[in-house]
C-alpha cells in the first residue's frame, strides 16, 4: 500500500492523534491557548511527520478529510478539559490553503461547535500568509465567515512570505504569529531591531501577535522588552499528547 493509501486509511480510522502545544503569556506564564499539531504513527513506517503528510493530503485529495478530523478532534478536546474543570484559554487548528479555498471549512467548524458545545470564540484557527493571500474571492468570503462567528484568525509563520503587506493587513485577520526563523536569531541585534518592528505593527493594527520559537528564557526576555505579550516554543513547551498538556496547564490556568 502507498503512503498516501495508508494515510487514507488512518484518516478513515480516526488513527491520528493531536499534541498541544501551550501559548502563553510571557510576562505571566499563564496558558492563553493551545496549538493542535497533527501526529500520525504508521504502523508500518512509524511516525510521519506532519511536513510529510499535510502535503501529501494535499496533493491526495484528503485535505478535507484531515481538516475534519483535526477540527472535532480539537473542539473535542478542548470540551473534554472544560468538563474537567481546565480552561486552556483558546485552541487553534491549522488549516491549510485548500481546505480554506475548496473545503467547507465553516460548516466543519459549524458542525464540531455545535457537536460538542464550545462557543467560537474558543477555537481559533491559523493560515499561512500564502493561504490567505492567494485566491481572494474565495479567501475573503470565508475570513468573513469566521469574523461574523467570531473565531480568531492569526496569520501563521508571519515574515516568511513574499506577499504584500499592505493586501495582507487589509484582510479581516485578529492575530499574527512570528515565525521561529526570526527569534531563532536572538539576541542578535539585528534580529533584535526586526522583532521590535514587527511588534510594534502588531499592536498599530490592533492585531494580537504570538512569538513562536521560543528555546532560551534570554529570547523570552528580550521578546518580552520589545513588546511581544504572547509566545511559545520549546522554552515555555514541547507540543504534548492531550493528558500531558493537562498536567502541565492546570497550575497555569
Ligand atoms: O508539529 P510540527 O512539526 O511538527 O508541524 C510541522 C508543520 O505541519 C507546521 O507547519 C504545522 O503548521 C503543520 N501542521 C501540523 N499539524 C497540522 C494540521 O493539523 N493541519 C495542517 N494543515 N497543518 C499542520
Ligand atoms: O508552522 P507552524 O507554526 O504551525 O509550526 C509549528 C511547528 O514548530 C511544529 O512543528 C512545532 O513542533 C514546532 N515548534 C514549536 N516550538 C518550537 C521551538 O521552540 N523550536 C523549534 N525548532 N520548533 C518548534
Ligand atoms: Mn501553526
Ligand atoms: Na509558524
Amino acid at each position: 500500500l502507498s503512503l498516501l493509501a495508508r494515510l487514507r486509511r488512518a484518516l478513515a480510522d480516526g488513527a491520528l492523534e493531536l499534541h498541544y502545544q501551550p501559548i502563553v503569556d510571557l510576562r505571566t506564564g499563564a496558558v492563553v491557548g493551545v496549538e493542535s499539531l497533527a501526529r500520525w504513527e504508521d504502523p508500518l513506517h512509524g511516525r510521519v511527520g506532519p511536513d510529510v503528510f499535510v502535503p501529501l493530503a494535499e496533493s491526495g485529495g484528503l485535505v478535507v478529510a484531515l481538516g475534519e478530523l483535526v477540527v472535532d478532534r480539537a473542539v473535542a478536546q478542548l470540551a473534554a478539559w472544560r468538563g474537567q474543570g481546565l480552561d486552556v484559554g483558546v485552541v487553534t487548528v491549522n488549516v491549510s490553503a485548500r481546505h480554506l479555498r475548496h473545503g467547507p471549512l465553516l460548516e466543519t467548524l459549524d458542525a464540531a461547535v455545535a457537536r460538542h458545545s464550545v462557543p467560537y470564540d474558543r477555537v481559533a484557527v491559523e493560515l499561512t500568509e500564502s493561504a490567505v493571500m492567494e485566491d481572494p474571492e474565495r479567501t475573503v468570503p470565508v475570513l468573513q465567515g469566521l469574523r461574523e462567528r467570531g473565531v480568531p484568525v492569526s496569520v501563521d509563520d508571519f515574515g516568511t512570505g513574499y506577499s504584500s503587506l499592505g493586501r495582507l493587513l487589509h484582510l479581516p485577520v485578529d492575530g499574527l504569529k512570528l515565525d521561529r526563523s526570526f527569534v531563532d536569531p536572538l539576541p542578535d541585534p539585528r534580529a533584535g531591531a526586526v522583532v521590535e518592528a514587527v511588534a510594534r505593527l502588531a499592536e498599530g493594527l490592533g492585531l494580537y501577535g504570538v512569538a513562536e520559537g521560543i528555546e532560551t528564557a534570554e529570547q523570552q526576555r528580550l521578546l518580552v522588552r520589545a513588546g511581544w505579550r504572547y509566545g511559545q516554543g520549546y522554552h515555555l513547551a514541547r507540543p504534548l499528547p492531550p493528558e500531558r498538556l493537562a498536567a502541565w496547564a492546570r497550575p497555569r490556568q
